[in-house]
């Protein structure tokens, strides 16, 4: 379908994986979304099931008030808009950079006279339009562009705003996502180690499952503790401990032929918090490490 007319529901640029998979939300829920991609062919199926199809960023963008990005990364967003008229557009941008370059973003948006609000996907492209799935976006920026547009961007997955400072919706989900990574981190060591002896991963995985979910309790225990920066009361695994403790995970690391990348760096920084002061720390928990890490 070729776009003719002056007004759609919504633009979208981008149809990679994501883009596709937000333009079919959309679709399925009746909506006739404007779309671009830099590579034309990517559009065709979605032409097929009814979106517009515009021959230029800008045409897409000239088609409607709101107009959606999910693209590669921010240059690309910079590419894609270069020398386009965004007055009076409210630019939702979806794809995943920095919070300093979701405010510069901003601010450039704010220069060429449109609303800005970031977000950051937290989900998968096959979580798109599945709300079983779980999946939702941070967004953050402008309050009054998300209060209107809310509706239409709560159709491919859920959303949160966390705030008018348009950083925070990257920093959520790079905070959410860095703790992932620490997380596979950690799970790719316990495979190592035990790769190649007779324990099946089948077996191994119900356990460490098991493991972190009862360890998800420090995620709310190192949160009144940086909070209150009480980082003694109650603890039941003391620092003094877990430094001592780590050698064994290394010692075992050496013994079972795996290297210890992918731990080191944290036990590193438990000894440094022990080593400052081991008769203030070595009664705490292990949050305490985490005020080193702050430049
Ligand atoms: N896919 C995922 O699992 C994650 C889930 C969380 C959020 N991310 C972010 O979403 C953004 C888009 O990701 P994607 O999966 O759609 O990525 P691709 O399939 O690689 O598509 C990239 C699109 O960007 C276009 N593009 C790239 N460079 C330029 C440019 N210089 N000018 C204009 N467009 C550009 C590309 O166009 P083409 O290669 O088809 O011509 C695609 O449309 C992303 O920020 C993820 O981090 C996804």
């Amino acid at each position: 379908m070729t776009d003719t007319t002056a007004h759609r529901s919504l633009t979208l640029l981008g149809l990679g994986d994501m883009g596709t998979a937000l333009a079919r939300t959309w679709l399925a829920a009746g909506h006739s979304p404007t779309v671009w991609n830099r590579t034309p062919a990517k559009a065709g199926a979605l032409a097929a099931e009814g979106a517009y199809v515009a021959a230029t960023a800008a045409d897409a963008v000239a088609a409607n008030t709101l107009v959606v990005v999910c693209l590669l990364d921010d240059a690309s967003v910079g590419a894609a808009l270069d020398g386009i008229d965004l007055t009076g557009k409210d630019l939702v941008n979806l794809t995943t950079g920095t919070p300093g370059e979701a405010r510069a973003r901003a601010a450039w948006a704010a220069e060429r006279g449109a609303r800005y609000l970031d977000g950051g996907i937290m989900a998968t492209p096959t979580m798109i339009g599945v709300p079983e799935a779980g999946g939702y976006v941070f967004y953050s920026g402008s309050r009054a562009l998300f209060d209107s547009s809310r509706a239409l961007l709560e159709v491919p997955t859920g959303s949160r705003f966390v705030g008018e400072d348009p950083g925070h919706a990257a920093l959520h989900d790079v905070a959410l996502l860095s703790a992932m990574w620490g997380m596979f981190a950690g799970i790719s060591q316990a495979y190592a180690l035990t790769e190649g002896e007779d324990i099946a991963p089948k077996d191994l995985a119900p356990l460490l499952s098991e493991w972190l979910g009862a360890m998800g309790f420090f995620v709310g225990n190192a949160a009144e503790r940086l909070t209150s920066r009480d980082f003694t009361s109650g603890v039941v695994s003391n620092l003094a401990m877990q430094v001592a403790g780590s050698g064994t995970m290394l010692r075992t690391a050496e013994e079972q032929g795996v290297s210890a990348e992918l731990i080191t760096p944290y036990v590193d920084l438990l000894h440094r918090r022990l080593a400052a002061d081991p008769a203030a720390h070595g009664g705490e928990d292990t949050t305490g490490a985490i005020l080193l890490l702050k430049r």
